[in-house]
């Protein structure tokens, strides 16, 4: 897997970089770049974004200065790159990243990530470079670089040797193998902590029962999601 993160903050990346799973991907063969839209801008003083027309407050990051810094980058008309590897904006409205989503951007051999600041991107951004708009929840960031950081971390560790144990990722949260349930509750030592007891099954070694148990639980815990979802907790999607 090869990304690349177009940001006006680069350096943010470098605590991403150092995460374990991170680092075990790049050891694996993958990239984490980023390339600062500030590097190819051919406006003066650097800069990258403007005033929005018809009025309002915030600013605007320009199509000449995202359409500069994808063809520095890879050398072709970025209306062609799309068509190559998804190029993707990070923005409040886009579409939600859940795990379905990561599995299908982590199938991809490249990714391209936009991130906007202040008021996001010129519109002509969207409209003639981008594969995709994501957004990871309905709730509005300074910037997308949280966002995309966000959306590096779950693909990244979905790939093979991320993770030190591969089961890690199969039996988690939300995967298939859980039918889209939330993981069941784990335990460790103490097996006794004021008076708090592990489940007698867990310490049982009968791993067939420790399997329904984990499995009623997951199913338990999507069940209560949902339900609350119904109830306005949260907007259904
Ligand atoms: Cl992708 N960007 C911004 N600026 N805010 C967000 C977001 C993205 N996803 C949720 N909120």
């Amino acid at each position: 897997m090869e990304i690349d993160v177009f940001t006006l903050f680069p350096e943010w990346f470098g605590w991403l970089g150092e995460q374990r799973h991170v680092a075990n991907a790049r050891a694996g063969g993958s990239t984490l770049d980023c390339v600062n839209f500030r590097d190819s801008t051919t406006l003066s003083g650097g800069q990258v974004d403007d005033m929005p027309f018809g009025g309002g407050a915030g600013m605007v990051l320009r199509v000449d200065v995202v359409e500069a810094a994808l063809r520095a980058r890879y050398r072709l008309d970025p209306v062609a790159l799309r068509e190559r590897r998804r190029v993707i904006a990070l923005a409040p409205g886009g579409r939600l990243l859940d795990d379905a989503f990561v599995d299908e951007l982590a199938a991809e051999p490249a990714l391209t990530l936009l991130c906007g600041r202040y008021e996001g991107f010129d519109e002509r951004i969207v409209e003639h470079f981008c594969s995709d708009v994501v957004s990871i929840g309905r709730y509005v960031l300074a910037g997308g670089e949280l966002a995309a950081m966000v959306l590096c971390d779950a693909v990244l560790r979905k790939l093979p040797g991320a993770l030190g144990d591969e089961r890690s990722a199969v039996e988690e949260s939300f995967s298939a193998a859980l039918d889209g349930n939330p993981e069941y509750p784990h335990y460790t030592r103490p097996a006794e902590h004021r008076g708090w007891r592990v489940p007698d099954v867990l310490l049982s070694g009968h791993h067939a029962r420790i399997e329904q148990w984990r499995r009623e639980r997951s199913r338990e815990r999507g069940e209560r999601q949902r339900a609350e979802r119904r109830s306005g907790a949260s907007p259904a999607e």
